[in-house]
């Protein structure tokens, strides 16, 4: 019962209607598809889920800046190393679990091969050559032009990117992230991670600057008070957002039933991936460690998942995160406002797996079978592209290119995968999420010991006072 607050049946309220919203925004982009609608007309009718990523935007940096300041502020230095050392600890091996998942999953499936599995033999160079040129026909130019320019590709062949002109698709996917950065996550694309970092300095020098230091401990306080305000008005129109993001994006694509007809074993491969990890391994995780009911847990944050789901950016998502694991969940304020905005800056395990399974299946349609250094390099680098990566939507699909370069795969392949990037994103955000709450659990059962001395500390400088 302790997780459940007096509040709960609002917030339950909220992800209820929420689901229900993320259904009727799938059920109302199917039937407005019919209408073909121009991408101006689909851009006006998403306005209301566009106004919820803004206005949750908008919170993003202020939020990370006095949560992370108030946080440090608030435990002395060796409380936070060593609760800093159990977040980055947990980082780790939870991403490390996702990659694993990842590359287990799609050699089993194995997507990229053909019906009966078989791959072209990679000494073959016309073989593979012939062999990608027809899976991409079969499936990816005609959805390229619309899904990487926008632009409102007709169904007639003249208007497919020759297949040797991925290099200037590339630089469109390329532009369009640069597009979304500054709007996404943190305005003007300021560097997140520089501003986590300075915040928690900032918050360690002022909460040892004792009496001195009290003025700014309690601005920012307040600071973070007031924004979480804003928060809790805010969560009341997120189902509506969330239903509009979401009808808006189904009928942005076109040729759907052949995308998935095509795509399906390769999005099926990274579905069960995070599934897995996601259903199984983490609440597995918390409940080794907690010994609570994980699934009570989740069940508190269905909101945040819901928001990440409509939203595809953990970090727009990250105030509902906020709200959902204090008020629902009664974690400490002092370990959200510490590991939640570090999580979702470089904890990102949905985005790993997906980068591992991604590079795996471009190798296995280049008829590469590749030996234990490559997938131990593809590990390597998608962990590493998973905390580069921005809290922001689609930002696991540039930093691929660090991963296919890395084992020698050619870049442009990324087009392969770009027609369902915008669903797995959904999927793969509300991974993230999902890790960096449970995180967040596990970091304050592991620091409990430290937290109730410090409240003892601070109930004696009270009566001292
Ligand atoms: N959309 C990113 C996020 O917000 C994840 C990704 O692109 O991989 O977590």
């Amino acid at each position: 019962r302790k997780f459940l607050r007096r509040n709960t049946l609002v917030l339950f309220t909220m992800a209820a209607s929420s689901l229900l919203c993320v259904g009727a925004g799938v059920v109302l982009g199917f039937a407005l598809r019919s209408r073909e609608m121009s991408l101006r007309e689909i851009k006006y009718f998403s306005f209301p889920g566009e106004l919820l990523m803004r206005m949750l935007q908008m919170l993003v940096l202020p939020l990370i800046v006095s949560s992370l300041v108030t946080g440090m502020s608030s435990l002395d230095s060796k409380a936070s190393g060593k609760m800093g050392v159990r977040a980055v600890v947990y980082y780790m091996v939870t991403t490390l679990l996702a990659v694993f998942i990842g590359i287990v999953v799609v050699i089993i499936v194995r997507p990229g091969g053909d019906k009966d599995h078989s791959l072209p033999s990679r000494g073959n160079v016309e073989q593979v050559q012939a062999y990608k040129t027809s899976y991409s026909k079969r499936v990816h130019q005609r959805n390229i032009t619309v899904a990487v320019n926008g632009t409102e590709g007709t169904n007639s062949s003249e208007s497919m990117v020759p297949a040797n002109d991925t290099r200037v698709l590339l630089q469109n996917i390329l532009e369009t992230v640069e597009e979304v950065v500054p709007t996404a996550g943190s305005s003007s694309g300021v560097n997140a991670l520089g501003l986590v970092i300075f915040s928690m300095c900032f918050g360690l020098v002022i909460g040892n600057m004792k009496q001195k230091g009290q003025p700014l401990c309690e601005f920012f306080d307040s600071f973070n008070e007031a924004i979480m305000r804003l928060v809790a008005i805010i969560i009341w129109y997120a189902p509506v957002g969330i239903l509009f993001l979401i009808a808006g994006k189904i009928l942005e694509m076109k040729n759907l039933a052949q995308v998935w007809g095509q795509m399906g074993m390769y999005t099926i491969s990274v579905i069960v991936g995070l599934l897995i990890h996601g259903l199984f391994v983490l609440p597995l995780l918390f409940f080794l460690v907690t010994r609570r009911n994980p699934y009570l847990f989740i069940g508190g944050l269905l909101q945040a998942l819901i928001t990440a789901l409509g939203t595809s950016s953990s970090s727009a998502t990250l105030p509902i995160t906020f709200r959902c694991l204090e008020e629902n969940n009664g974690v400490d304020k002092r370990v959200t406002r510490f590991v939640l905005p570090v999580g979702a800056t470089i904890n990102m395990d949905g985005t790993a797996l997906y980068e591992a399974v991604a590079a795996i299946f471009i190798a296995q349609v280049n008829g590469m079978d590749l030996n234990f250094g490559q997938i131990l390099t593809i590990s390597i680098t998608a962990t590493a592209a998973s905390i580069g990566a921005a809290g922001i939507p689609q930002a696991g699909l540039v930093t691929m290119v660090i991963i296919l370069t890395s084992v020698g795969l050619p870049t442009e392949d990324i087009t392969l995968i770009i027609a369902v990037d915008w669903f797995l994103d959904r999927l793969r955000t509300t991974t993230n999420v999902l890790g960096d709450s449970l995180g967040a659990g596990i970091v304050e059962h592991l620091s409990r010991k430290e937290l109730q001395s410090r409240d003892v500390e601070m109930g004696n400088s009270v009566i001292e006072e």
